[in-house]
């Protein structure tokens, strides 16, 4: 199956989230200098994007603004990658904060095309809010990255593109997110039937949550598809063994990605596949 890039893979990383608490989990990279440290880590091992969740000094997540700023700068100064940073951020998050993440102009930025139970929570993610995310990644030439939770969401992403129009740079990127407790199982099955549904001409990428991790990203690689991996998504390398640090997900997806003869994309590879500019430019 042919898809856009697909002669190669294109690899994010997802180092933190909003999920995993550092007393729990000592190796999540929760500090701008250990964020640099992971981020120039996975560059070197294949990874082309990385995907931001940032915490504050109590190592909780936040949105703030000042703080998202200079870790746009410190990634772009210390790394090629493209900076992605979450306006999912974490369930507790107002709207509005969700919004202002984009002020931080990042090249690239999620967003999530429906609600969804997410474990014992929601993650709300009304139509207004989502095209208002969509609108407003128009408008500052930041390049979305679709996330779904759900098949449903592809319907939406669907009506969205029909309603609002292409997003910056003008090719359309999306990110499933399989095995969240309340979203779409991560299965091959499951991976291969939210195929139907991608908007034409659209690139997909897939991960899958804690332990379809390693079913989702065969998957993906076979049907054509980019990965991501990182401690967002899982924090154990295999059974009883926990994850050393984010560049080993990073480096055993780069392997599978050699092997399946689909090799890692540069960040330059990268930005032509996803359409992104460096650095935003208003
Ligand atoms: N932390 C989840 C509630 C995103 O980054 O856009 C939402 C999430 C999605 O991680
Ligand atoms: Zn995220």
């Amino acid at each position: 199956m042919s898809r856009p890039g697909s002669h190669g893979t294109l690899l994010t990383v997802a180092p933190t989230g909003a999920e995993h608490a550092k007393a729990d989990v000592p190796q999540l990279p929760v500090t701008l200098a250990e964020l640099v440290r992971t981020a120039q880590a996975c560059e070197q091992v294949g990874a082309a994007m990385v995907h931001v969740h940032i915490r504050g000094a109590d190592a909780k997540p936040t949105l703030d603004l000042g703080l998202l700023k200079e870790t746009v700068a410190a990634l772009r100064e210390h790394t090629d990658l493209i900076v992605q940073l979450s306006t999912g951020g974490a369930v507790t998050d107002p709207e509005a904060d969700r919004l202002r993440v984009l002020d931080a102009l990042p090249d690239s930025a999620s967003c999530t095309m429906g609600t969804v139970n997410f474990g014992d929570d929601v993650f709300l993610n009304r139509w207004e809010f989502v095209v208002a995310l969509h609108k407003g990644m128009q408008e500052r030439g930041i390049v979305p990255e679709y996330e779904i939770f759900d098949i449903g969401q592809l319907a939406s992403l669907r009506r969205l593109l029909d309603q609002h129009g292409l997003p910056a740079g003008g090719k359309v990127h999306v990110d499933l997110v399989m095995g969240v407790p309340g979203g779409m199982p991560g299965d091959a099955e499951t991976l291969v039937a939210a195929l139907r549904l991608l908007p034409e001409g659209a690139s997909f990428s897939a991960t899958g949550i804690g332990r379809t991790t390693l079913p989702v990203m065969l998957t993906a690689l076979a049907a054509g598809g980019h990965l991501r991996v990182g401690m967002e998504d899982t924090i154990s390398y295999a059974k009883g063994q926990p994850v050393r640090d984010n560049a080993q997900l990073v480096a055993r997806a780069a392997g599978l990605a050699k092997i399946a003869q689909r090799p890692p994309l540069s960040p330059a590879q990268a930005r032509a596949l996803l359409g992104v500019r460096s650095p935003v430019q208003v």
